[in-house]
């Protein structure tokens, strides 16, 4: 559906652009910072996060390009170890500072800080401690990091994310870290409800600490399309949104489990530990927003139970056709869409799908909503005489950002749009082979070169958005 007149995006709409610690930063071992989860675990094929974007160094001359594109919001996240480096315990004063000095960096140049508390990178120490977010032992270090976080800076950041894609770390086990004795979907089902735990717990803690500030997820999702109108089809892409969308979106607001996917986990037993109070807790945490990202839509057929489970195998090498699709039996399977033109990683390219996203969600929750993610990755190739013409880049948000717009028109309260990603960085499967940023950084995998910081054509055109505030698109 379409409207006759095209309105502008609200005034105070955030302009912003996203990155996070561990893939932009780098210095990771580097003024007391010590490892993370995510440093350890990344794919050892491509860059590793010693030197990332070398955003650690640059800070001042970064924030000059967020303030020359006319950013008026930026979405980063907080390196615990960096903070932490014991995961608990002594305060990093040096890793304070950098914050600090970044934060007012921001606001000297009127750029909102909008700030993700956790974004993969659990410090290594407290995994090898406790198993990290497999015991309730990381609920009170978690919480501990949020109150050093609120102290420090909650006077001048009024915009938190608790979790970045809790979504994801449960869909794509190479985000955590298992143990093997136990069923891993025993695991990922235990872990999701201390991650939600923790959530909670962080609302709760900065209602208290910084009571004018907003906070909520920031959470990954697709909506899932039924391959034909078979009704087997219609069903499995519901349980499908179930499974990979509303388990998490009903637990952050409504502070309940769905009712047949809690019937499901009990069945293969694989439901997760509930404790006295739990519960309450969740009911008691409704976040102020809803912080979504969002890449591509999926969809699924139905699987019948007599098929083996099988893993979903992501493309990590942007050879299109890599993809292998997940089973579920009895619930979903997997399936490309002939509709919708793909990336080289196989994400399938789909800004209708982002409205139809935000509709559901607004239908059903009723909160703010704000895009934490969008964008697209590829190869960007540099030109002899210093550009990159990543036009396929531009079309991608140009269209994504048009749906926001009809969303709005459809009764969104959408009140910003973080897309993927400011500046080139480490893409967790893929290193540097796959960029997203506005801006190129010169370096390979392999060779780090000076990492200066090249615009590129998509840069300008989103300048140019910004400034029409999205009439031009
Ligand atoms: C999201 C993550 C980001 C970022 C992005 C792109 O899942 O929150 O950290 O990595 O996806 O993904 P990728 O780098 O795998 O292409």
């Amino acid at each position: 559906m379409r409207y006759k007149t095209i309105n502008p995006f609200p005034n105070d709409f955030f302009w912003s652009a996203a990155t996070s610690a561990y893939q932009y930063e780098g210095g990771y071992l580097e003024d007391g910072r010590t490892l993370s989860i995510v440093d350890k675990n990344i794919n050892p094929a491509y860059a590793d996060t010693s030197v990332a974007s070398d955003h650690y160094h640059r800070s001042k001359e970064d924030v000059a390009l967020m303030k020359e594109l006319g950013m008026t919001a930026y979405r980063f996240s907080i390196s615990w170890s960096r903070i932490l480096p014991e995961g608990r315990g002594e305060v990093n004063q040096k890793g304070i500072d950098f914050y600090k000095n970044l934060i007012n960096e921001l606001k000297a140049n009127n750029i909102e800080p909008l700030v993700t508390i956790y974004h993969f990178d659990l410090p290594a120490c407290l995994q090898e401690e406790y198993g990290g977010w497999s015991s309730r032992k990381v609920l009170d270090d978690f919480v501990y990091f949020c109150k050093v976080l609120f102290e420090h800076l909650g006077e001048q950041v009024k915009y938190w994310f608790t979790i970045n894609e809790q979504s994801n770390m449960f869909l794509l086990p190479y985000l955590m870290e298992f143990e093997d004795d136990t069923p891993l979907e025993k695991q990922k089902y235990e872990m999701n409800h201390i991650m939600t735990l923790a959530h909670a717990k962080a609302i709760k803690l900065c209602r208290e600490m910084v009571p004018d500030a907003k906070i909520g997820p920031a959470i990954g999702l697709s909506p899932n399309y039924p391959e034909t109108c078979r009704p087997e089809d219609i069903q499995a892409a519901k349980v499908a949104d179930d499974f990979r969308t509303y388990v998490f979106t009903d637990l952050y607001v409504y502070g309940s489990y769905r009712k047949n996917i809690w019937r499901y986990m009990e069945e293969q037993g694989i439901n997760p530990t509930i404790e006295e109070g739990d519960m309450a807790l969740l009911q008691s945490a409704k976040p102020d927003f809803i912080g979504v990202n969002y890449y591509q839509s999926r969809v699924v057929k139905y699987a019948p139970s007599t098929m083996e489970v099988k893993d979903m195998a992501i493309n990590a090498d942007g050879n299109k056709g890599e993809t292998e699709f997940e089973v579920l039996p009895g619930l979903y399977q997997g399936s490309s869409n002939p509709y919708l033109e793909k990336t080289d990683w196989d994400w399938e390219i789909d800004p209708i799908g982002l409205r139809t996203l935000l509709n559901e969600l607004n239908d059903r929750y009723h909160l703010p909503i704000i895009i934490t993610e969008n964008g697209m990755g590829a190869v960007d190739h540099l030109s002899d005489d210093e550009k990159v013409h990543d036009q396929y880049r531009i079309d991608y948000l140009s269209k994504h950002l048009e749906q926001c717009r009809l969303a709005i028109d459809d009764g969104v309260q959408l009140f910003g749009f973080c897309p993927w990603s400011f500046m080139d960085l480490i893409s967790t499967t893929s290193g540097f082979r796959k960029r997203y940023g506005f801006v190129y950084v010169n370096r390979t995998d392999n060779d780090v070169k000076d990492l200066r910081r090249i615009p590129k054509d998509s840069f300008y055109w989103y300048q140019n958005v910004i400034k029409t505030n999205g009439l031009e698109l």
